[in-house]
């Protein structure tokens, strides 16, 4: 790693790019203007508004459908070289299939993508960052192995009218979080099935993974674009030096990372196999005839392996792991499956999100351990970030942001082939069921006014000076 600036020791090289994310549900708001589809998030916040913080939804949110020029304009002043954000699917495709495409949705995000490329800044892409159109999730949504030909059916409809200009690419949002809280918990579509639906929905997932970047490789390779997947991992560290601690540890980075990346990016392909072995057992035990998790033909192994140019990496934090008690219970389970227990340290810092304490060495060794265990990928980190209480002069975040950027440069001299740093978020938006309450923004937004008034907080003038010299600055002040 060159230093291209003489006298501060945290530089990045000239060509890594720092940028921003948002997705579509959590800033864009107009969730039924100018033709859009009712999403599983639509549908979820207007009939159970007692399961979200304060009852609040996306309706508005911070109405970025009608910002755009505003919001590019905060990305001119932090600087950043590429803007992270992501296509709502019901916009494009109100009934979620690709007969009936909304011009207007289309309208929207070409746009967007033109004022980005006017000011120099790169457009990366999220094809699905949560929001399902409602109507697929009444045929089953992601348990229904069909919705893998509707996600390649969309794809092809953003790629025909973007990728001549976009050429950054990621398939899935953390397909680990909304697989595991969406279908095996109770957040949207609310499957509330731990231990089977959370599998299906990540093997239909990875499917549609495989026959995009298949697609693309095909027929829109020449545009020069890449296509990747964003996966997150919070790095799992034993909770002690123990032995049975040690692989508990491993399991746990097996079942939560490992489930998406080694069919991606691991020379074998297919699911890990402590995965395909513990679930398997545990299945016939709980007297099924079969694996709770689904097979793979060899055909979509051989596809899926070394289906993503890059690995998008969402990074916020670190947790402990212990082995678990080897009981099993009748009821199918993920937690169960994997067997182990997983806690936080109380003295990490905490933050305003009770899952998010402050661990920066844990990005290091999540970075090494992608490096060692899949053959080093070039990574973009595609989200790294922490909530704190409304402020501007949030100086936590900028340590936060500070200390975290010290442990990527720290992974980049260990031989990690890092090539992007991407801040979550660029304003505060609506955090899922969370609501309002957690605040990641590099701008605060004034939700109490029908203007939703953006105004940077310390932490956006820190990133502004970190993008244009691409060093740590020094000072905050
Ligand atoms: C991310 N973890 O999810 C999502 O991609 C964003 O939409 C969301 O706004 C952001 O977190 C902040 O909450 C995460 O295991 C999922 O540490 C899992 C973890 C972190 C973030």
């Amino acid at each position: 790693v060159e230093a291209t600036r003489a006298g501060s020791e945290v530089c990045f090289p000239p060509h890594f790019t720092f940028g921003v994310a948002t997705a579509a549900y959590q800033i864009e708001g107009a969730w039924n203007v100018s033709g859009k589809g009712e999403s599983i998030w639509d549908r979820y916040t207007h009939t159970h508004p007692e399961r979200i913080f304060d009852h609040k939804t996306g309706d508005v949110a911070a109405d970025s459908y009608h910002k755009v020029k505003e919001d590019v304009r905060l990305l001119v002043e932090l600087g950043v070289h590429h803007y992270r954000f992501s296509i709502s699917w019901p916009r494009i495709l109100p009934t979620g299939l690709s007969n009936d495409i909304n011009e207007d949705g289309i309208r929207y995000y070409s746009e967007l993508v033109d004022h980005l490329l006017a000011n120099n800044i790169v457009p990366m892409v999220t094809l699905y960052h949560w929001d399902l159109p409602q109507s697929l999730q009444d045929l089953g949504g992601w348990t229904n192995p069909i919705i893998a030909e509707y996600f390649h059916d969309y794809a092809k409809v953003v790629f025909e009218h973007l990728s001549d200009r976009v050429k950054v690419w990621f398939t899935f949002n953390e397909p680990l979080s909304f697989c595991q809280e969406g279908y095996g918990g109770t957040d949207a579509p609310a499957g509330n099935s731990s231990g089977f639906e959370d599998y299906l929905c990540g093997h239909n997932v990875l499917r549609a993974h495989a026959n995009v970047y298949r697609m693309f490789e095909r027929d829109y390779r020449h545009t020069g674009g890449a296509v990747g997947i964003v996966l997150d991992f919070a790095w799992m560290e034993p909770a002690s030096t123990a032995a049975e601690d040690q692989k508990a540890a491993e399991i746990a980075r097996q079942f939560q990372f490992g489930w998406f990346a080694h069919p991606i990016f691991s020379p074998e392909g297919d699911y890990p196999p402590v995965m395909k072995q513990r679930i398997n057992e545990i299945s016939k035990r709980q007297n099924f005839p079969r694996s709770r998790l689904p097979v793979f033909t060899q055909e979509e192994v051989v596809s899926l392996r070394g289906s993503s140019d890059f690995l998008g990496l969402n990074h916020y934090t670190t947790r402990l792991v212990a082995a678990g008690s080897g009981k099993i219970y009748p009821q199918p389970s993920f937690y169960t499956d994997m067997g182990v227990v997983i806690t936080q340290n109380p003295d990490w810092p905490r933050t305003n999100s009770t899952w998010l304490r402050v661990v920066p060495w844990g990005f290091r060794r999540a970075l090494n351990y992608i490096r060692v265990s899949y053959n080093n990928p070039p990574v973009l980190v595609t989200e790294n970030g922490v909530s704190l209480p409304r402020m501007t002069h949030d100086v936590r975040r900028v340590q936060y942001a500070a200390g975290y950027l010290r442990a990527l440069h720290e992974a980049m001299k260990d031989g990690c082939d890092v090539r992007g740093y991407t801040h979550w978020s660029l304003i505060n938006n609506f955090e899922w069921t969370r609501g309002y309450s957690e605040r990641f923004g590099l701008y605060d937004v004034e939700y109490a006014s029908a203007s939703r008034t953006r105004s940077p907080r310390l932490s956006a003038r820190y990133y502004a000076k970190l993008t244009r010299t691409r060093c740590l600055p020094n000072t905050w002040e």
